[in-house]
């Protein structure tokens, strides 16, 4: 059991660079003021607040950049894709410092973005620490996309590409996205929850063989002979049993439940099912490291879909820690 002394940071990611939508910075905020720290510390963990940049100061370049029509990365010039790189790669090198500093003291980071290019950071972090671990990507979306392959330029759908390393050779790799060790082994991440795959992105996952397991599987098998095939699929030599981290993108839950954030698809995973998710990870006692992204409360038409999101948001954080299991 990787985290048996119960010490926890809450890493705080208020970013929304990685897409074009403001509110999805507000995240972290938001599930603070629904309790979320008291309710883990109930769990009987011990927790500590580890803020990883600048919220205004990063909301503030953002607004300078969608105001200016000459400058600033957004623009597209000589054949590069990505949108706001140079934002993306300050913010993520900030998520790994936070995340570096928790883990390499032995507690457990449970990240809150913010939009999913966090990820960067966070799972970055994570390897270097533990180098043999799985990582579920819990998503309607692959996020695997590369800055060649990109239909939108947003980098939040570029992270796995990124953590793979699958950039590196690109001429219009940006450069303040150069720090990011890419050394993620395509055998050791299986997704979860899948429904909004571009054709570039199929691709990848087949030439790669990473392990998929869509929305159609969910159905066909069952929430939780899914999860079974996802921790062997990441950890095969010892029969699912190993180091996981988790990135859970909240989209992967249907928007019935989860309607304020950015990507919405319907289709999705109930909420029973995404909360049976990281209840069998709490209960494999392996997982090592959670992410939270993707609540937007700006997004809500009205003000039921801010409670329902948020609380769903940190449902998803303590049923990861426990809460469910007797
Ligand atoms: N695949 C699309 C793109 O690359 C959209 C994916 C981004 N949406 C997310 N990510 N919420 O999980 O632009
Ligand atoms: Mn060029
Ligand atoms: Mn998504
Ligand atoms: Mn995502």
């Amino acid at each position: 059991n990787y985290y048996k002394n119960r010490e926890l940071s809450i890493v705080l990611a208020p970013f929304s660079g990685g897409q074009g939508k403001l509110g999805v910075e507000k995240g972290p905020k938001y599930m603070l003021k629904h309790g979320l720290q008291t309710s883990i510390e109930d769990l009987g963990w011990s927790t500590e607040l580890e803020p990883s940049m600048d919220e205004a100061q990063f909301v503030g370049k953002l607004k300078m950049e969608k105001d200016s029509t000459t400058g600033g990365s957004s623009v597209m010039t000589d054949g590069v894709k990505a949108k706001r790189a140079d934002l993306v790669g300050e913010a993520t090198k900030l998520v790994y410092n936070s995340v570096s500093k928790v883990v390499q003291a032995n507690r457990f980071p449970l990240t809150l973005g913010g939009d999913h290019s966090i990820a960067i950071g966070t799972v970055s972090a994570v390897l270097d620490k533990y180098p043999d671990a799985g990582l579920l990507w819990i998503d309607a979306h692959a996020d695997i996309n590369t800055i060649e392959s990109t239909p939108s330029g947003n980098l939040h759908g570029c992270p796995v590409s990124f953590l793979m390393g699958l950039n590196k050779d690109v001429p219009h790799c940006p450069e303040s996205l150069k720090w990011v060790p890419g050394n993620l082994s395509p055998k050791k991440v299986a997704y979860i929850g899948l429904r909004d795959v571009d054709a570039g992105e199929k691709k990848i996952l087949k030439d790669l063989g990473i392990a998929a397991f869509s929305m159609y599987h969910v159905d066909k098998y069952g929430i939780n002979a899914v999860i079974e095939m996802a921790m062997k699929a990441v950890h095969p030599e010892t029969n699912g049993e190993g180091p996981i981290m988790c990135s859970y993108d909240v989209d992967g839950v249907d928007p019935l439940y989860i309607p304020a954030t950015g990507t919405p698809v319907r289709g999705g995973l109930t909420l029973r099912e995404g909360l049976f998710l990281v209840e069998r990870l709490a209960e494999s006692g392996d997982l090592i490291a959670l992410d939270v992204v993707e609540c937007n409360p700006d997004l809500a038409i009205h003000d039921i879909h801010v409670s329902n999101t948020i609380s769903a948001g940190c449902a998803i954080a303590r049923c990861a820690l426990g809460e469910t299991l007797l």
